[in-house]
């Protein structure tokens, strides 16, 4: 079942305990904090030392989701989208995914566009969750708005994989999105646009990396930089 015999699991395929067995994957940029989010919400302690990923890991997680076990498994690259180039098979099966970028890197930001048509060319209808990481290095970023999720009709979550904000509802909501879409159902979704668009509707009016009035902004490189 693990990657140790060099296959991946049939996510098609009923459990043989008949658990609902759900894949889902981070996209983004290299160094955006994708690793850190799954380990973050996995186990409850961050080691900031600790390195980026350097093989491609899958986490199985066990849960329940109302009255159904649900087994997930979180896909980690192995650093291939340092490439902008990921291997089919992560995108194969996926049920959701986690789009991130960081806050701190504006590039990260405008290279969003570039992922999700990449994981539309082999996903075209699964949930997709956007996810702001680092907030921790400034929270004040939190004022401003990010429109590129909503215009994608996406659900969108400010997250700190360092102190640990909103992750867990992140992947609680990345988790039920998956399952829902894996039973046929667009209900969920809905839901959570419903509860975000009132949760956020408390006057965040500054633009965040977004140009305003939609002009184009051609730069990719002027964001504050950190490391
Ligand atoms: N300040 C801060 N640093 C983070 C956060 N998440 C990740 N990092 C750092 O960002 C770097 C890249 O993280 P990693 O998870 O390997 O990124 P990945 O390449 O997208 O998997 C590491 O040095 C992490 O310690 C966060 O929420 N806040
Ligand atoms: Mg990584």
């Amino acid at each position: 079942m693990s990657m140790a015999d060099g296959k991946s699991p049939d996510y098609d395929q009923e459990s043989k305990s008949g658990d609902t067995t759900v894949k889902v994957i981070c996209l983004g940029d290299s160094a955006v904090g994708k690793s850190k989010l799954v380990e973050r919400f996995l186990m409850d302690n961050y080691q900031p030392q600790q390195l980026s990923t350097y093989a491609l890991t899958l986490f199985r997680y066990h849960t329940k989701l109302n009255e159904d076990n649900v087994c997930v498994d979180f896909w980690d690259t192995a650093g291939q989208e340092r490439f902008s180039n990921m291997h089919p098979s992560y995108y194969h099966q996926a049920h959701a995914c986690i789009l991130v970028f960081d806050v701190s890197r504006k590039v990260t930001y405008k290279n969003l566009p570039m992922w999700l048509k990449e994981l539309r060319d082999y996903r075209p209808e699964i949930p997709c969750l956007c996810a702001a990481n680092k907030i921790d290095v400034d929270y004040k970023i939190t004022q401003k708005s990010f429109n590129f999720a909503k215009k994608q009709g996406m659900p969108f979550y400010f997250v700190s994989a360092s102190d640990g904000t909103n992750v867990v509802k992140l992947f609680r909501d990345a988790i039920n999105a998956a399952v829902s879409y894996k039973n046929n159902s667009t209900d969920y979704m809905d839901e959570v646009m419903r509860e975000l668009e009132t949760f956020n509707s408390m006057g965040l009016t500054d633009s965040g990396f977004d140009t305003p009035d939609g002009a184009e902004n051609k730069s990719i490189t002027d964001g504050p930089s950190i490391s």
